[in-house]
């Protein structure tokens, strides 16, 4: 799928209230675009499998106390945390520009499906009554360093590699936009019906109704807004031909563009 050197995955984002049903569509979007031979991956946020995650998953199993401030930041770390491009050497990291996991996979041509977002952090925080700008904040870009050398490298390789960086155009530091945000519309007193409810710390219906009224607030035009109370098959149906018509913009190679810059 993969002809032209700027074709790359999509970068799409499903966002709704809890039991909107972004984790059986996702799935199903997967399933969906494999079958059609694309390459394609499943992410999730929180990712409760790093330190960081376990602390977010402990803190939402009401194991945990933390202060909104810190929990908030800790929901964005577990996204900074995807940036982190595992390498043993300088050479291979400078040779990917230090592009985070995620633009490398998009990169690669890979289309990510993404179960909640900085929107979810956003919103979610905001419903608590923090300041929405100063939720943003650290979803926009953190001050990262311009390169970073390991010193396992003989000290001549690291001089022609600070000659090659110095060459080439700073990366882009920010989290990436998402080609596609997939809203999936539910009232609260309909998500609670459904299983599984009630079971962490923000499945409460007077809260989830706060939840809504943030999403309204990030809510651009861009988003696509799906009726998540529709038969599953519906939905489904409904998903499938907006993602495709993205992959198939991101393959001609519309570019990547940063989070809220
Ligand atoms: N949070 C945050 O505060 N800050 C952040 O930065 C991030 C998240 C990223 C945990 O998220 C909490 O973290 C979440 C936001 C906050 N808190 N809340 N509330 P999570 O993603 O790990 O967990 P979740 O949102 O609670 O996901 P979920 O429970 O898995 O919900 P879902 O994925 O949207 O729904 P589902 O599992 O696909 O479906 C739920 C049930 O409904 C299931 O039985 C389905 O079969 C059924 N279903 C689905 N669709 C339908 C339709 N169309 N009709 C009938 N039944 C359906």
């Amino acid at each position: 799928n993969n002809h032209k050197s700027d074709s790359r995955g999509a970068l799409i984002v499903l966002e709704g209230l809890d039991r909107s049903g972004k984790t059986l569509q996702s799935r199903k979007l997967i399933s969906y675009l494999e079958g059609l031979s694309y390459s394609v991956e499943s992410w999730r946020f929180p990712d409760r499998n790093t330190g960081v995650g376990q602390m977010i998953s402990s803190y939402l199993a009401n194991k945990s106390e933390l202060d909104d401030h810190a929990i908030h930041l800790l929901f964005s770390a577990n996204r900074w945390e995807k940036r982190f491009v595992s390498m043993s050497h300088a050479l291979c990291y400078v040779l990917l520009l230090q592009r985070s996991l995620m633009e490398n996979k998009l990169r690669c041509g890979t289309t990510l499906i993404v179960d909640r977002y900085s929107f979810s952090g956003v919103a979610f925080s905001s419903a608590k009554g923090l300041d929405i700008e100063w939720c943003k904040a650290p979803e926009m870009g953190l001050l990262a360093p311009d390169l970073v050398l390991y010193l396992d490298i003989p000290p001549e390789v690291i001089c022609s590699i600070i000659k090659f960086v110095v060459e080439v155009k700073a990366p882009e530091m920010g989290l990436l936009a998402p080609d596609l945000v997939l809203y999936l519309d539910i009232p609260p007193e309909k998500a609670a019906e459904r299983g599984g409810y009630g079971g962490e710390r923000y499945e409460q219906l007077e809260f989830q109704r706060k939840v809504v009224r943030s999403y309204q607030i990030l809510h651009d035009a861009s988003w696509k807004t799906i009726d998540a109370c529709l038969p599953i098959e519906d939905v489904e149906k409904q998903l499938q031909e907006v993602v495709l018509d993205c992959v198939t913009t991101c393959q001609k190679g519309k570019p990547l563009s940063q989070l809220w810059s």
